[in-house]
């Protein structure tokens, strides 16, 4: 049931409640002062009596999610944190939708969504473009669209809030590992692995990296390429690096973890030592890459928590309350390598 129409329903039984509440009220409000005050418990009671009854509690909260895929160890570790988070709340239902990585299939989901008349839509958006339309058909149903961990290139009046990263900062914190390990003033040839073309979230990693450098004249992306978070091309990518820039190659700057994991074992490959002939700089915070840093094959990794689950009901709940969002519910996260990685590795958690 839509939020629209269950505000109608909740509006009419209010409106019930309080008729019935009034000529209940008109009758009890003689009995109960002639009355002598009975224990706590009974006077509960008999005021629970005389209220109109509750609205029904089996009201669920019905939540379309249309996933992206399962790209990377990052986006399964999503796709589980809200899966059992509804799982686990007897208020919520989730319908889930898998887009195997096609913007068509997200659309088509969202449209499946507003016919079964969901109470909220939750997207992670794969590309930031080619919303407008679907988004207005939802607006018009009346069914608020939650973006999750990417953005949409949409009016605000489009969307109610956007929970997940500051991309930006991500990308400016991966760069300060560089600068903070090879000093402001060095001859850096970096090489960078880009996630999925036209996603916000490697657009963003690569303008907050760009940004962070811009002012160290001898630093220098000599390569840059998609990957799409993907293990398997983050490699494939690499193989290409090493093929025509190899030795000049001092850093690995890859927009995820995945990307970068695939890009050690093209490094090994090639006969070079991942994290120390070449430094490597990943986004995420997989288990995986606190693992190649305690094992000396990696060296940084930013955190960008996946763990949505728990934000993503709280809103929709609040939304159903009536309440109003921030438009950007931000995630807080950090950055690890050395000692401080391998003593989190035990207890990271995707
Ligand atoms: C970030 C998310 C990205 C991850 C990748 O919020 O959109 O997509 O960094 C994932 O691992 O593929």
């Amino acid at each position: 049931m839509s939020i629209k129409k269950f505000m109608k329903k909740g509006v009419a039984l209010a409106l019930a409640v309080m008729l019935l509440g009034t000529a209940v009220g008109c009758g009890s409000s003689s009995t109960t002062t002639s009355e002598a005050p009975a224990s706590t418990e009974q006077t509960t009671q008999e005021a629970k009596t005389e209220e109109a009854p509750a609205a029904p509690v089996d009201e669920k909260i019905v939540i379309g999610f249309s996933q992206i895929g399962a790209e990377s160890g990052w986006r399964t570790a999503e796709t589980e944190s809200i899966k059992k988070t509804c799982e686990e709340d007897p208020m919520i239902e989730l319908k889930f939708s898998d887009a195997q990585q096609k913007q068509e299939n997200q659309i088509k989901a969202i449209r499946t969504f507003i016919a079964q008349g969901v109470d909220a839509i939750a997207l992670a958006p794969v590309v930031e473009s080619g919303w407008e339309t679907v988004f207005t058909e939802a607006k018009d149903a009346g069914i608020p669209i939650i973006l999750l961990d990417r953005m949409a290139a949409v009016d605000e009046s489009l969307y109610t809030t956007f929970i997940g990263s500051d991309f930006i900062e991500e990308g400016r914190r991966a760069a300060q590992y560089v600068i903070d390990t090879f000093g402001p003033d060095a001859e850096v040839n970096i090489v960078e692995l880009q996630g999925t073309v036209g996603a916000s979230a490697a657009t963003d990693r690569q303008k907050g990296f760009a940004d962070a450098i811009k002012d160290y004249s001898g630093y220098k992306i000599i390569k840059s390429q998609s990957g799409d978070f993907t293990r398997a091309k983050g490699k494939e990518v690499m193989e290409a690096f090493l093929k025509s820039d190899g030795d000049k190659i001092d850093v690995l700057y890859a927009h995820n973890d995945d990307m970068a994991l695939g890009a050690v074992q093209a490094i090994e490959e090639y006969g070079l030592q991942p994290g120390k002939d070449i430094i490597i700089v990943g986004v995420d915070g997989v288990k995986d890459a606190f693992q190649a840093i305690a094992d000396g094959k990696y060296n940084c990794t930013v955190e960008c928590n996946p763990n949505l689950g728990p934000q993503l009901v709280q809103a929709v709940k609040d939304l159903k309350a009536g309440k109003t969002l921030e438009k950007w519910i931000k995630s807080d996260e950090d950055v690890y390598f050395g000692q401080k990685a391998i003593d989190a590795l035990p207890t990271r958690t995707y």
